[in-house]
C-alpha cells in the first residue's frame, strides 16, 4: 500500500521526511494540509483523528499512522535499511541523533507556528520580539552544532563523516527556516557549506519547499 504524507510545502518537519523518502526512493502520496487556511487544517476534526497533536507531517502506512518527524524517518530506516541515514557502528549512530536531535528538539519547536502565535496573542509580542525569539534559538542552536561540526569527523559536505545521515535530514530544513525568518547565516561557515552541498543532491532538491505541489 502506498505511503501518504500529510504534510505543508513550508513545514521544515514534514520537510525532512520527504527528504528521507526521496533518499530512500519510495513513492508516496502527499497530503497537504495547509496551517493557515481556516484556522489551520491541522486542526480539523479528520485531521485530528489521525494526529491528536495537529501537527505535521504525519505518515500513513496502510492503517498505522506516525506523528512526530524522527519517529517516521526511523521507522523508514528500519523497514527500508538501505541507503541508510543512520551508521552502523553504535557510536557514530549516537553523534548523529545527537546532531539531529539538537535541531529537532532544542531549536524546531521555538519556531514553531503555534508557539509564536502563542507569543503574540498571549504574550502581547510584536513582529520584531517574535523575530527577535525565533532568531534568536536559531543562532544559539546553530553556533553549537557549527562548533560541534568543526571537532567532528566531516568531509566539509556532510554533518558527520562522508555520506548524507539523518543529521543532514535535520540540518536543511532549519537552514531553511533560518532564512525565512532573516538569520545572518554567513556566521555559520560549515553549516552553509553543508547545505549548498546537501540542497544539489536530487532528493533534497525534490523536497525543498518551492518544489512541492501545495507551495504558493
Ligand atoms: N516535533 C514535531 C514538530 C511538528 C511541527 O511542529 N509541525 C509544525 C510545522 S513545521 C506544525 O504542524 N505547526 C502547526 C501548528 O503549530 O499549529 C515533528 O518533528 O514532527
Amino acid at each position: 500500500m502506498a505511503l501518504k504524507l500529510y504534510t505543508y510545502w513550508r513545514s521544515s518537519a514534514a520537510y525532512r521526511v520527504r527528504i528521507a523518502l526521496h533518499y530512500k526512493g519510495l513513492a508516496f502520496e502527499s497530503v497537504p494540509k495547509h496551517l493557515l487556511r481556516d484556522g489551520g487544517e491541522q486542526r480539523q476534526a479528520d485531521y485530528l483523528a489521525l494526529n491528536p497533536q495537529g501537527l505535521v507531517p504525519a505518515l500513513a502506512d496502510g492503517e498505522l499512522v506516525i506523528a512526530q518527524s524522527i519517529a517516521i524517518c526511523e521507522y523508514l530506516e528500519e523497514t527500508h535499511p538501505e541507503p541508510r541515514l543512520l551508521p552502523g557502528d553504535a557510536r557514530d549512530r549516537a553523534l548523529v541523533r545527537s546532531m539531529a536531535l539538537a535541531i529537532a528538539c532544542d531549536i524546531h519547536p521555538l519556531n514553531n507556528l503555534s508557539v509564536t502565535a502563542y507569543l503574540r496573542s498571549q504574550l502581547g509580542a510584536d513582529g520584531d520580539a517574535v523575530s527577535r525569539w525565533v532568531s534568536h534559538w536559531i543562532q544559539r542552536g546553530f553556533a553549537a552544532l557549527e562548533e560541534r561540526i568543526q571537532r567532528g569527523a566531516t568531509d566539509g559536505r556532510h554533518c558527520y563523516g562522508d555520506v548524507v545521515t539523518l543529521a543532514d535530514v535535520c540540518l536543511v530544513p532549519q537552514m531553511y527556516n533560518a532564512r525565512r525568518f532573516k538569520v545572518d547565516v554567513a556566521a555559520y561557515p560549515r553549516l552553509t557549506a553543508i547545505c549548498s552541498h546537501l540542497e544539489a543532491l536530487p532528493a533534497f532538491a525534490a523536497a525543498r519547499p518551492e518544489a512541492q505541489p501545495d507551495a504558493e
